[in-house]
């Protein structure tokens, strides 16, 4: 049976994309093109500098090194100042009592996030108390479709991969979860997530019980 939940968190406990959404198109605003919410799906699940080089291949903008720190720090403070404001509202349906079950049946829980901004988005939502181990972008030098974050993750609830789940929103950490030799749930659609073992829509579709009947194998 899964011992431990890996939990990616923009996409599947919180919705931070359109804040990063919100950040991005400002930062193309001011370089003057478009950039819409489809070009922002590529953006998901995906490292701030990697995210950089997309939106300026969206708009066709070549930059040294030094100008896009600085642009991908200024897309940061944005960013910041709009999750500063979030609170336990924009955790996504069924996330709370999901973890809360986890926690009744003593299932290990770890967060397994690109961002480094997570510690301030689960502390404004109230979510820290859930998480035996919280592995981040300020914990990780490899971003997905690496495993390094989820095999920390796992090294530090001391469960072997196999009995450990991830649940992602992102293609790029379904590969990373493969990649750690661990099971993984897809949050979204089946067309998006093809190389996830099952596809849920939300967190609403999950408990304990249908969690340990899905990953029998
Ligand atoms: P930051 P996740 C990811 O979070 C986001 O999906 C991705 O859009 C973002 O670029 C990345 O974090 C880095 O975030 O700029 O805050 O360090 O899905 O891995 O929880
Ligand atoms: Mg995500």
């Amino acid at each position: 049976p899964i011992q431990a939940c890996l939990f990616d968190l923009d996409g599947v406990l919180v919705d931070t994309a359109k804040y990063h959404f919100l950040a991005w198109k400002r930062l193309a605003d001011e370089l003057g093109f478009e950039f819409t919410e489809k070009d922002n799906e590529r953006l998901k699940g995906v490292s701030r500098m990697a995210s950089l080089d997309i939106l300026l291949e969206v708009g066709n903008v070549q930059l040294d090194e030094a100008s896009k720190i600085a642009l991908a720090e200024k897309k940061n403070t944005w960013y910041v100042d709009y999750i500063s404001s979030m609170d336990d509202s924009e955790i996504l349906p069924g996330s709370l009592s999901f973890l809360k079950e986890l926690k009744q049946y003593g299932i290990k829980v770890a967060l397994g996030s690109a961002s480094k901004n997570a510690m301030m988005i689960l502390n404004n939502t109230n979510l820290v108390p859930y998480f035996d181990v919280i592995i981040d972008g300020t914990t990780t030098s490899n971003a997905k479709p690496d495993p390094e974050v989820f095999i920390l993750g796992a090294k530090g609830v001391q469960v072997s991969p196999e009995y450990c789940v991830v649940f992602e929103d992102a293609e790029a950490g379904i590969e990373a979860a493969t990649r750690a030799g661990m099971r993984s749930i897809g949050i979204g659609s089946q067309g998006t997530l093809t190389q996830a073992e099952h596809v849920v829509s939300s967190l609403a579709e999950m408990s304990v019980e249908k969690l340990q009947r899905i990953m029998t194998r």
